[in-house]
């Protein structure tokens, strides 16, 4: 750099926060407010809040076209789904997980008094190593749960091979993966079953919600009953069940949400490439990259940093980014692993998690969404640009100094 240049990088990391609102990581999705106003009253009038209600009821048979499976059964959150498609499929024992996921993963097993078993990742897709997989197997394993991280499919053929030869159950914690396709065919189709999250912060989004897409009729009947107490008709109760019912509002916003589905793909893809074009060739920073000829819903914008070529941390850079009100994130951070209870129970896990480990050092994710402009990608895309360049000393003043 020259003198003159240093000089107005410097001025980037001003008095005051580049961005005087907060950019957050993980901004709702909105579809038509009209339309939505429109439902909402709809359920007013019809007095029918949930319990397989006309929104509810129109979302399912909608979702199961879109996904092309049998069955969509819809869920108060991707938790609870998780819970109960593990617990309908008979998982009990050990069931193996990668640590590198949101911590529900392995909570949802955990609650029920399954032992979540960890196991490591590929360096380069993120998703749970096949290869690793089967070393974890024990006499007590009964199933897998494969997460397409950022919406890029595990290594799904791969997983079924392993199930299949072992006698486990798989399935799959697709919360990041609405929209995505794997072979040509949507996500929702593989293993005995596949959970999306429709949380807020999801690539579609009904507030809080989640669903079950599954082939498998039997499967379907069971969880249906499992989501409603194990009701089976008015006063007969056949299993024990819960309440993961979806309320109509949370369906009415799907519904709403549905419709716009091609405009937030295309926002988020126009955001990924601007990113892709902004940080291009900056050494030591890698952008999560999502291969042609399949669907994404590209909703992840995901940095790996190498210190050592970047010459600046992964955490300085988020400690930087949080002072200009960019929001960006460590998902996900330390690993499930170092989290509790599993710290405590398996203090010994991270030996054999080394990819994992590393990874999660490594990682933060950045603003992207409807909620994103332009001009706002290119602001941070130069905040990085600039911290590196200037070297952690710089970097580490500009990150303290409101
Ligand atoms: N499996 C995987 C792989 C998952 O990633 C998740 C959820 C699940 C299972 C379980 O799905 P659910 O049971 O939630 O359906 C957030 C979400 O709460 C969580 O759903 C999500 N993964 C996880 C990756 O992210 P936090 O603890 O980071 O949330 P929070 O409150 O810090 O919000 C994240 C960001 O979103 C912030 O920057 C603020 C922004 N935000 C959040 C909300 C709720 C908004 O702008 N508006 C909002 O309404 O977990």
């Amino acid at each position: 750099m020259t003198g003159k240049e240093s000089v107005q990088d410097l001025a980037l990391f001003g008095a005051a926060p580049l961005f005087t609102e907060k950019l957050h990581v993980g901004r709702p999705n909105l579809g038509n407010r009209d339309d939505l106003m429109a439902r909402i009253n709809g359920i007013l009038d019809r007095r029918w809040f949930t319990n397989d209600g006309e929104c509810a009821q129109e979302l399912e048979k909608k979702l199961t076209e879109f996904l092309g499976v049998k069955h969509c059964i819809l869920m108060c959150n991707a938790t609870i789904a998780l819970e109960i498609t593990a617990r309908a499929l008979g998982m009990k024992g050990e069931v193996i997980v990668p640590s590198f996921t949101f911590v529900a993963t392995p909570h949802s097993l955990q609650w029920q008094e399954i032992t979540p078993v960890f196991c490591d990742i590929d360096p380069w897709t993120h998703n749970i190593d096949p290869a690793r997989v089967e070393e974890m197997i024990t006499s007590r394993t009964t199933g897998i749960i494969g997460v397409h991280i950022w919406g890029r499919p595990c290594a799904i053929e791969a997983l079924a091979a392993i199930s299949a030869r072992h006698g486990l159950k798989l399935m799959f914690d697709a919360a990041h993966a609405f929209g995505c396709s794997h072979n040509g065919r949507m996500i929702g189709g593989f293993g005995c079953a596949e959970v999306f999250s429709f949380h807020a912060t999801k690539f579609f989004n009904t507030f809080e919600g989640g669903a079950v897409a599954t082939d498998d009729d039997e499967l379907a009947t069971k969880i249906r009953l499992m989501k409603n107490f194990g009701f089976k008709g008015y006063d007969s109760v056949g299993y024990l069940g819960t309440n993961g019912k979806m309320n109509e509002l949370s369906a009415a916003m799907g519904l709403v949400g549905l419709e716009s589905i091609d405009q937030f793909v295309e926002t988020n893809r126009r955001n990924h490439s601007r990113y892709r074009e902004d940080l291009s060739g900056l050494p030591g920073v890698t952008l999560v990259d999502y291969p042609a000829g399949e669907k994404y819903n590209y909703q992840y914008i995901v940095c790996e940093i190498d210190e050592k070529e970047a010459g600046v941390s992964r955490d300085l850079l988020v400690e930087m980014l949080h002072a200009e009100n960019v929001i960006a994130r460590r998902y996900f951070y330390p690993g499930c692993h170092k989290m509790e209870p599993y710290r405590t129970r398996f203090p010994q896990a991270g030996f054999t998690l080394p990819q994992t480990e590393r990874l999660s050092k490594r990682v933060f994710t950045l603003p992207t969404g409807t909620a994103v402009a332009m001009d706002d990608i290119d602001k941070i895309c130069q905040l990085v640009r600039v911290a590196l360049a200037l070297g952690p000393e710089l970097v580490k003043g500009a990150a303290a100094r409101l």
